[in-house]
C-alpha cells in the first residue's frame, strides 16, 4: 500500500538543531501599559502560533520541548486561592497534551518580561527568571526569593515532587518550592539582574487571597511535607478546557482549605 509520503525527512533536508541563542533578539523591550493591547494584535504579530497557543520553530529542531504552548490555569469557584496547586495542575494538563514536553515555565499572569535575552528554556539547575521586578526596584527582595516566574525541567520538577498543594491564600508557597530545590541538592540558577527585568500589571488586591497565617510554620516543615504533598498527591476536577488562538484556558476545581 503505497501512500504518498508527507514526511519531512524524506522530502526535505533534515532540520538542524536550533541555535543555542535564537537569532534576532533585541534585548531591552519597551513595556508600558498606557495603551491597551488587543488579542487581535497579539495574534497578528505572532502568525506562526497555532490554536491553543502552540508553537514550533519552522526551520530548526528545538533542543528542548518547553511546554511549547501557553496554558492559563484558572481556579473555579470562590474559595481561597491556591497558586502552587494551580501550577501543579498546569504541569499535568500540559503533559496530557504532549507527553514529550520536557521543560515548564511557571509564570504569574501579571508579570511581563522586559528583555528577550531572558530565555524561557530550562537550565542545568531550576531557574528563577523574575529577579528584577519593578515593584522591588528591579532587585531581588531577598536571596531565597523564587516567586513570579520560574522554570524547571520535567526531571527537576519530579525530583522535588512538584509544588506544594497545601498553601491556601497568599504567601510562602514560593519559599517552600525554594526549600524543596535546596533540600534535593539543587541550586537555583538566575539570569543577570540587568536582563531578568519585569513589569507587573497593576491591579487591585485579589479577593479570596488573604495572607495565609500558617505560611511561616509551613515553610519550616518542607523537609517532612514534600514527600507526601506534591505532584504525587495532586487531586482536582477539570471543569473546562478551551482552546483560544493564542492560549489554552483550563478551569479546575481544586477544593478548599481543610
Ligand atoms: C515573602 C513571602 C513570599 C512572597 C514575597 C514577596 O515574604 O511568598 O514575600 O511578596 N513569603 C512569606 O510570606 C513566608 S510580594 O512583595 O510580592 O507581595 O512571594
Amino acid at each position: 500500500s503505497a501512500k504518498p509520503s508527507t514526511n519531512r525527512s524524506v522530502t526535505e533536508k533534515p532540520l538542524q538543531p536550533c541555535q543555542e541563542t535564537p537569532p534576532g533578539l533585541v534585548g531591552r523591550l519597551l513595556i508600558e501599559f498606557s495603551s491597551p493591547m488587543s488579542m487581535e494584535r497579539v495574534q497578528r504579530e505572532n502568525p506562526d502560533v497555532r490554536q491553543g497557543g502552540k508553537y514550533t520553530p519552522p526551520d530548526c529542531l528545538p533542543r528542548q520541548k518547553v511546554a511549547y504552548g501557553i496554558y492559563i490555569i484558572n481556579q473555579y469557584g470562590e474559595d481561597t486561592f491556591n497558586r502552587a496547586k494551580l501550577l501543579n495542575v498546569g504541569f499535568l494538563e500540559a503533559l496530557k497534551d504532549d507527553e514529550e514536553y520536557d521543560c515548564f515555565i511557571f509564570s504569574d499572569v501579571d508579570l511581563i518580561p522586559m528583555d528577550d535575552r531572558n530565555l524561557y528554556r530550562c537550565y542545568e539547575q531550576p531557574r528563577h527568571f523574575a529577579v528584577g521586578m519593578d515593584k522591588f526596584g528591579f532587585r531581588l527582595p531577598y536571596a531565597g526569593y523564587f516567586g513570579g516566574v520560574s522554570g524547571l525541567s520535567k526531571s527537576q520538577f519530579l525530583k522535588i515532587n512538584g509544588f506544594p498543594n497545601e498553601y491556601w491564600g497568599w504567601g510562602g508557597e514560593d519559599d517552600d518550592i525554594f526549600n524543596r530545590i535546596s533540600l534535593n541538592g539543587m541550586k537555583v540558577s538566575r539570569p543577570d539582574i540587568r536582563i531578568g527585568r519585569y513589569r507587573m500589571i497593576k491591579h487591585e488586591r485579589d479577593k479570596h487571597n488573604e495572607p495565609n497565617p500558617q505560611r511561616f510554620t509551613k515553610i519550616q516543615n518542607t523537609k517532612m511535607t514534600m514527600k507526601r504533598d506534591g505532584i504525587s498527591s495532586l487531586q482536582y476536577r477539570l471543569v473546562e478546557v478551551s482552546r483560544a488562538p493564542m492560549y489554552t484556558n483550563i478551569t479546575v476545581e481544586i477544593g478548599r482549605p481543610p
